[in-house]
């Protein structure tokens, strides 16, 4: 952890004030030193009050992303926010973490842009990402894995995102199969999983993220403004996009370890509970392939159970579903 994280850290462990001379004891920095962490700190915008009786006392967080401010509230991670990264901007947080992947980062780094100007979706589809307004990021991952099990972790970023989301906005979300995140029926979150693999071995997976966060109606660009939403539209009060980051990044560092831990049917009985796609009767479209079916589970790999008219189950690893006429 870097001093401001473990400054941070200490903070907010003793919300009624901390004395200079017990940071500098606990991180082996000078009093001088903690003081001028602290300016640095408060230049960002965090609101830290100092007084000789209190000592130092986080008042408020700002709404930006800050790498040591995560990393303090994601000190307990076993695997995914060891390492946390912000930039400003990136074409797509997916490649800057492949990069950083191949150059040997290890696994569980987390990469963050305030704004993307060539995120993207599944199949070369793009994601808009606003600046300041949602949370965009890619974690690198090695599970040991087959390329086919991965979609298991999808279906762990889904159950994720509800769960962090309900914690930090009290709001419900859905999932639709395979990778949306559903706010009233509109997409607030958007998960792409990307391999570089050998046959039969996963080198490494990037996992990305987009949410919707801050997004008034006008912010989307105008084809999505009839089927997105940001946790704001949906009702969310004051949603803060450090808090949910980290939130995601804890809810995230269980259940991958869950997946790691050969329990990935305790992820597939959430996913279940909070998937509105099972029940219904779909069309499924994968290229220029259509199947019309009702979506019964999903299985041990991730995938989706699909009876098709004919009673035969199909079992499938991605594709766009619609609701059939
Ligand atoms: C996805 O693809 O939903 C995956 C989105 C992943 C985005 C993250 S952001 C960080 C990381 N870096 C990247 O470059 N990407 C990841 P898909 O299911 O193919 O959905 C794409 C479709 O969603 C588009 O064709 C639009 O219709 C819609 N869409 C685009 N931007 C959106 C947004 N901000 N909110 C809701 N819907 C959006």
């Amino acid at each position: 952890m870097t001093i401001d994280a473990h400054i941070l850290s200490m903070l907010r462990a003793h919300r009624d004030g901390i004395s200079g001379e017990e940071i500098s004891h606990q991180t082996g920095i000078s009093r001088a030193a903690v003081w001028s962490r602290i300016e640095a700190l408060r230049t960002l915008g965090f609101d830290i009050a100092a007084n000789p009786h209190q000592g130092y006392r986080l008042i408020d967080t700002p709404d930006c992303l800050v790498a040591a401010d995560l990393l303090a509230r994601t000190d307990k991670a076993l695997v995914i926010g060891r390492d946390i990264r912000v930039v400003d901007q990136a074409e797509s947080t997916n490649d800057l973490a492949d990069e950083m992947a191949r150059d040997g980062l290890p696994e569980g780094t987390v990469i963050f842009a305030d704004t993307q100007t060539h995120g993207r979706g599944r199949m070369g589809r793009s994601w808009s990402s606003v600046p300041g307004k949602g949370l965009w990021f890619s974690v690198i991952l090695r599970p040991a894995l087959s390329p086919t099990e991965t979609t298991r972790l999808t279906a762990a970023a889904a159950i994720a995102l509800v769960r962090a989301i309900r914690v930090e906005t009290g709001l419900a979300a859905d999932i639709k199969w395979p990778n949306d995140i559903l706010l009233n029926n509109r997409k607030t979150a958007g998960i792409l999983i990307e391999l570089h693999a050998d046959l039969d071995r996963v080198q490494h997976v990037i996992l990305g993220i987009g949410i919707n966060v801050h997004h008034n109606t006008s912010d989307f660009p105008s084809a999505l403004r009839q089927i997105a939403t940001s946790l704001k539209l949906a009702g969310a009060r004051q949603p803060s996009r450090p808090a949910l980051a980290a939130r995601v990044l804890n809810e995230l560092d269980c259940d991958y370890n869950r997946i790691l831990r050969g329990q990935f049917s305790l992820v597939a009985e959430e996913w279940t509970r909070h998937c509105g796609t099972l029940g219904q009767t779909v069309t499924l479209t994968r290229g220029d392939q259509t199947l019309r079916g009702r979506a019964e589970a999903i299985d041990e790999q991730g995938a989706l159970l699909l009876r098709t008219e004919h009673g035969r189950l199909e079992s499938v690893l991605s594709g766009d579903l619609t609701p059939a006429p």
